[in-house]
């Protein structure tokens, strides 16, 4: 997959140099071109911004540069969608992850200061904001999206992580995980994990998992109904976690 990123500040990107995104770059899966648009600048003074139109607070990311960075993106690419991070955009989830994950070219316009000028939405084919919140620029939006894509890519998961993830997976939260040593302040791990009986192990996790979801994320259950044998295993869950008469008289808090 080839990745062209337009930005002010192409070492941000640095980062996706460690782990399983760096390996992928490593191992040539995927091949990272930046595109910075201070270098398509002419005047002595490099300008990519302007004041904006209409007066008020902060900058906007002048066209020139930015026309010329997509063009030189686009010359090696011709064929690859740009995708514009940005807080006005559709909010991300791993269903458009995967979709963009097929692509075989894509190409991240990374605005900074108060956004980009308008005229440049012409050539944006994709937008996407990572969640009602500020961050102070598209690059780390675009990292977040990146990492995500990056790890979706056949080959990019190591062996043993490697079976793809199936729908239970992304649609519920994760079960508790534990390692070595069984005890630590008095808090063992669970029996069932230490019997070495694979199919009760798999009904454990399935169920914490099912519990951990109902406690915390309810709404996943509204566009991911419980099956027939998801709600048995929940209401196991249920029954054994009901609050004990000492847990509800709080004997036991240490506050
Ligand atoms: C505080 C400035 N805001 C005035 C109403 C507008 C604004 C401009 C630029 C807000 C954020 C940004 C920079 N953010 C992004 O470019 C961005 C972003 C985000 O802030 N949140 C979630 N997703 C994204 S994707 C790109």
């Amino acid at each position: 997959m080839w990745l062209g990123i337009i930005s002010l500040f192409p070492e941000i990107f640095d980062a996706l140099s460690y782990g399983i995104t760096g390996r992928a770059i490593s191992s040539g899966l995927v091949t990272i071109a930046h595109f910075n648009p201070r270098d398509f600048t002419q005047d002595k003074h490099r300008r990519v911004d302007d004041r904006p139109y209409g007066g008020g607070a902060g900058m906007v990311m002048k066209v020139e540069p930015l026309e010329k960075a997509i063009a030189a993106a686009k010359n090696l690419h011709p064929t690859a969608s740009v995708i514009y991070m940005n807080p006005q955009g559709q909010t991300l989830t791993q269903e458009i992850v995967q979709k963009l994950a097929q692509r075989s070219a894509l190409l991240f316009l990374n605005g900074r200061y108060e956004g980009i000028d308008e005229r440049i939405a012409t050539y944006v084919d994709e937008e996407y904001s990572i969640g009602d919140y500020v961050i102070s620029g598209g690059e780390l939006a675009s990292m977040v999206t990146l990492d995500a894509i990056i790890r979706c890519l056949p080959g990019a998961l190591g062996d043993e992580n490697s079976a793809k993830q199936d729908s239970f997976t992304e649609h519920r939260l994760d079960y508790p995980h534990y390692t070595r040593p069984e005890c630590i302040n008095g808090i063992t791990v669970p029996k069932v994990l230490q019997s070495g009986d694979h199919k009760a192990i798999e009904r454990w996790r399935l169920k914490q998992a099912l519990g951990r979801t109902w406690q915390r994320r309810p709404d996943l259950f509204v566009k991911h109904p419980l099956t027939i044998e998801e709600q048995t295993l929940l209401n196991e869950f249920i029954l054994e976690n009901v609050p004990t008469a000492g847990d509800l008289l709080q004997t036991k808090r240490k506050d």
